[in-house]
């Protein structure tokens, strides 16, 4: 396994309940170190952007409108084989679906509003990162 970087979102449905801290502390217990951190609130057009690939699918308007309802920590994280490990300790999009212990099953409140992102590759992670970061406010 290789030390990689992926790219993390707290979402509108966590920091409204202030759990930005809670779930710090599950990413921090499965070995990733958090690398960056900020707490914004992301503009329509960042918003579209990043999801960019769902642009199609039913359900884009309503992501957009949550993602932008409210402040967001957008973060870098680093470890081994991080991507996997960051998908592993979040658990499935669909919360009812997600493993025991997962971010998602124990925080997250539906599908749309389910706490969390991460990157599903390390290509996609590249991406994401640049979207929020420049290389300065990465201290790994
Ligand atoms: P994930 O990688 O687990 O975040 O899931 P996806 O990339 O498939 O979906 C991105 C986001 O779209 C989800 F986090 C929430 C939203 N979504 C819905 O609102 N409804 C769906 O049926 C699927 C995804």
């Amino acid at each position: 396994m290789t030390i990689e970087r992926t790219f993390s979102i707290l979402k509108p449905d966590a920091t409204a309940r202030n759990l930005t801290g809670a779930i710090n502390a599950l990413i921090e217990k499965a070995g990733l170190r958090i690398v960056a951190q900020k707490r914004i609130r992301m503009t329509r057009e960042q918003a579209e952007t990043f999801y960019a690939v769902h642009k199609a699918r039913p359900f884009f308007g309503e992501l957009v409108d949550f993602m932008t309802s409210g402040p967001v920590v957008v973060q870098v994280l680093e470890g081994e084989g991080a991507v996997l490990k960051h998908r592993d300790v979040m658990g499935a999009t669909d919360p009812s679906k997600a493993a025991d212990g997962t971010i998602r099953k124990l925080h997250a409140k539906s599908i749309g509003e389910n706490s969390v992102h991460g990157s599903d590759a390390a290509e996609t992670a590249a991406i994401e990162i640049a979207q929020f970061f420049s290389g300065n406010e990465i201290v790994g």
